[in-house]
Formats: C-alpha cells, structure tokens, sequence
C-alpha cells in the first residue's frame, strides 16, 4: 500500500484527510496523579489556561483527562472523574475550535463527555472490548482512538509478555477493527495506537518503534504517545521533567515511519519537530520523484 493513499479520520464535527502535516494532540491532565504533571491543573481554570496555551502553540486536538493511567494508578471513581473533567470539556466547547477528546477508560464518562460536547472517545482499554463504550462512541458517531494495551494499568507493569508485539498489536487492530465495525463504528472514525509504556517493557517499546512501518498496512492513521513516559527514563536515566529530548527523537523517528498523530504534554516543541522531520522527508520524496 502507498505511504499516500488517502484516509480521512472523522467524527461529530471534525474531519481530518491524510496525508497532510501530522495532528499533534495536547495532553489536558486534570488530575492529582497523572505522572509527568499531577495536580498541575487539577483547577478548572488551570486546566482551562493550559488547553488554551496548548492550542497557542499549535495543538490541533485537547485530550482532556480526569483519571491517571500510570501504572498502579488509583481508580478513580465515575462521579469524581466527572467532577474532574466536564466542567473543563463544557469551558472549552464552543471557546475553541479544535476538537475535544476525552481520554477515559469509564464508557459513562465518555456518554457524558460526548453530550458536553467531546468529539473523540480516547479509549486506553480498547482490548476489554466494551459494548457499552462502543455503543457510546457508535450514537454520538464520533471519533475514537483505540489503544492497544496488556492488562490494566494496575496489573500491566508486572510482567508484560509477548512471543512478538508487533505481530500480537498489529492483530489487536485487526480484530478490533472489525468488532467496532458490528458495534456501528466505521472505520473512517478510528485511529490506532499502539500504546507505548501499555503493559511493555523497554525492548517491547523499542520494537514497536522500530517497526512502526509495519502498521501502515491496516490502513488507518495511527497514533503514537512517547512524552515523557517511563522506558525513557529507563534508557536515558533521565527524570520525567528532563525526557523531552527523548521525547523528541521517538517524535521525530516515528513521522518519518508514517506516524500521522502524536499525543503530547510538549506542544510547541512537538510542533517544531514535526515540522521540520516533515520539511526533511518532503525534499527526500521531491528528489526521488525525479
Ligand atoms: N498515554 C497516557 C494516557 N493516555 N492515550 C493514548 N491514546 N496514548 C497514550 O500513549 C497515552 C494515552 C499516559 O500519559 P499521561 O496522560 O500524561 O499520564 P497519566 O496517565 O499518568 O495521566
């Protein structure tokens, strides 16, 4: 298949057609815990201030979270990461023109993201195969990111296993795919993302990057969240608030393997990257056109 070939992400109010400059998606975290910035913006207002500076410095989507996925992260119940994170989505909808996400685990929170106006369902759970979360995301006909994840974020450190990730993500896709095809979910609303730092050690993260070009076969877009996250710590011995660099260099590896979307709490220097690997990678393909 053509690195090319045309694929449109839509839903509700949004449509995305690809290729195009790849969508940066800012990291909204209302919470106490979340692990690079807990309790940074866990205020209304805060969080507010910091959507509306993401969306300053190039944020194409808002991924507003009310419930840490860290591993071993406390479960949040349904009323208070609602609490959390409606009167966020409801100051934001109609301020801002990019498109809400909401990023939640709890098929009620996604249902009452979406009335308060979210366009995107951003599903870390995925692989447990809701109905509920799929009929939500089917009614309101919106888009949906769909993270590939081993276990909970409870469980998915301990021992993650795989004979080979890409090939065992990579089906994930497959068959999910299809089941949110019988949910009344179509294709042009889905995204994938393989879920980097999702019940995989270091190695497993390093594959999927490495390998990210063999997911350009299922033909959907796909999403990729490096920021920050622990396997850099772990291979730069750098601190959550030192990774950006890191950050960086898998942000820019991974567009120039066809990544189309990246989830980031580092907007302006995400932008920058992208940018410029784009700038890159455009004069390669004039060249090799002629
Ligand atoms: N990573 C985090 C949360 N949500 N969603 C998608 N689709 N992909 C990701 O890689 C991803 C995600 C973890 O980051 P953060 O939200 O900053 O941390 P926490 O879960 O501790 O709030």
């Amino acid at each position: 298949m053509s690195v090319n070939t045309e694929r449109v992400w839509q839903g509700r109010r949004f449509r995305f057609v690809f290729p195009r400059p790849a969508l940066v998606m800012g990291v909204v975290n209302v919470t106490p815990d979340s692990f690079s910035d807990g309790g940074q913006f866990l205020e209304p207002q805060a969080a507010v201030e910091h959507a509306l500076q993401l969306i300053a410095e190039g944020a194409d989507i808002l991924d507003v979270g009310g419930e840490s996925t860290r591993p071993g992260a406390a479960i949040v119940t349904e009323e208070e990461e609602l609490r959390r994170v409606l009167p966020v989505i409801e100051a934001l909808v109609g301020r801002v023109s990019v498109p809400l996400s909401i990023d939640t685990q709890k098929p009620a929170v996604a249902r009452a993201a979406l009335a308060a106006g979210a366009a995107i369902v951003n599903d870390i759970a995925a692989t447990q195969v809701r109905a509920d979360m799929w009929a939500a995301v089917a009614e309101a006909g919106a888009g949906y990111v769909a993270m590939h994840m081993q276990g909970t974020p409870q469980t998915m450190q301990l021992e993650p296993r795989y004979g080979d990730v890409v090939g065992e993500v990579k089906a994930f896709f497959v068959t999910c795919l299809a089941q949110l095809a019988a949910a009344g979910v179509s294709p042009e609303q889905v995204v994938f993302d393989p879920g980097i730092g999702f019940g995989k050690t270091l190695e497993h993260n390093l594959d999927l990057l490495a390998r990210l070009a063999e997911f350009k076969t299922l033909d959907r877009p796909l999403l990729v969240g490096v920021s920050r996250k622990s396997f850099l710590g772990k291979l730069l011995g750098a601190e959550t608030t030192h990774r950006l660099p890191g950050s960086l260099a898998g942000t820019a590896w991974a567009v120039g393997q066809g990544v189309q979307l990246f989830r980031t709490h580092d907007v302006a220097a995400t932008v920058q990257t992208l940018r410029m690997t784009e700038a890159i990678l455009a004069r390669r393909a004039d060249k090799s056109d002629k």
